[in-house]
């Protein structure tokens, strides 16, 4: 079995033009093992509960949210790593100080996913994206951060669950490495993960009548089972974190998605493009599957914004294949109706 250290030096020795990388992912592997202590320990240090201030998306912040985004900054910051670092939980991008010297990476993060399960004991992640940065030693600006999902050249998450789990690809298949506590290093417990096409989906039901008509199809034709167009039976679990959601679509297949909600026709989704479905997707590309929003492939969005939120939906391809078919259908009724 090999280290995550081993791993990234035969992908850098393989690949000379990606020199950096290994440091890179190394920091967010180091700064990962810190979240991971914290969240193990909880409420024995007096880390759980909400620490009474919201975000720039009004969501309320659990003190776990500002600490994890700490722990990535100072980890990021002075390795002469990274060139710039944007983040859920802040509005603007974070500029390196300026005694550090600047890398030739950027990376967005979403530093705990999944923040209603916190105090639970309950499934949560930290999930990555890593962009390239030719700005040199210039302070980058929110505009290089809004590059197409295609433009990422490693995602990755961290799931905190009964173990810990790193899901890396670097754009050449999805490797998942586990923490060994008694060594403290991430051993490669899965090779090229390839996700088998299943019958699981995962979805928050309670939003159903405020979904759009081919996602309300969509989930009407997996409870239908065998008994249905499909054909066959259905499984639904939801964890309420995309991170541990997303991990089981990943290994047992099947389709994870946030929807377009009709209750808020100015939000295009829940989801944040840039840290949260731009690495998600990239993972699930590069194990065979696909992911769409309701109108393109998740990665070839141009992002607008930073923080842009977009409905997704990902998974075993034969799934996405058939849930993009329904949009088209649908699209192509309403256009002959009108
Ligand atoms: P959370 O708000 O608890 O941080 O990223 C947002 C997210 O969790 C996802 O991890 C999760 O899939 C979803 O929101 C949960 O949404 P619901 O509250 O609708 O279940």
């Amino acid at each position: 079995m090999i280290t995550l250290s081993q791993y990234l030096l035969e992908y850098e020795r393989k690949n000379p033009e990606k020199a950096g990388i290994k440091l890179a992912i190394e920091d967010l592997a180091k700064g990962c093992i810190r979240i991971m202590d914290l969240v193990g320990r909880g409420p024995l240090i007096g880390i759980h509960g909400a620490a009474g201030e919201t975000n720039v998306q009004g969501e309320d912040q659990q003190k776990l949210d500002i600490l994890s985004n700490q722990v990535l900054l100072d980890m990021l910051a002075w390795s002469g790593n990274w060139a710039g670092l944007a983040s859920e939980e802040m509005e603007h991008i974070y500029h390196i100080p300026a005694h550090y010297p600047k890398g030739k990476f950027l990376c967005a993060f979403d530093p705990l996913d999944g923040s209603g399960n916190i105090d639970l004991n309950m499934p949560i992640g930290t999930i990555f994206s890593v962009l390239p940065y030719e700005g040199g030693q210039e302070a980058p600006h929110n505009s290089d951060f809004l590059r197409p999902g295609r433009d990422q050249i490693a995602a990755g998450y961290v799931l905190y669950g009964s173990s810990t789990t790193f899901v890396l690809t670097l754009g050449e298949g999805v490797h998942s490495f586990t923490f060994d506590r008694s060594i403290g290093e991430f051993f490669r417990t899965e090779k090229n993960l390839k996700m088998p096409d299943s019958q699981n989906y995962s979805v928050n039901a309670s939003n159903y009548r405020h979904w759009k008509a081919p996602v309300r199809q969509y989930v009407d034709e997996c409870k239908a089972g065998k008994d249905g167009p499909r054909g066959k039976d259905y499984n639904m679990r939801w964890m309420g974190c995309m991170v541990a959601d997303s991990h089981r679509v990943l290994a047992k297949g099947g389709m994870f998605m946030y929807p377009y909600d009709e209750r808020n026709p100015n939000q295009t989704g829940k989801l944040r493009l840039l840290y949260e479905c731009n690495p998600m997707s990239m993972i699930i590309e590069q194990a065979g599957g696909r992911s769409i929003t309701d109108k393109e492939n998740t990665l070839d969005v141009q992002p607008t914004d930073l923080h842009q939120r977009v409905p997704l939906m990902m998974g075993s391809k034969v799934e996405i294949d058939y849930l993009e078919a329904l949009h088209k259908a649908d699209k192509k009724t309403k256009k002959s109706t009108k």
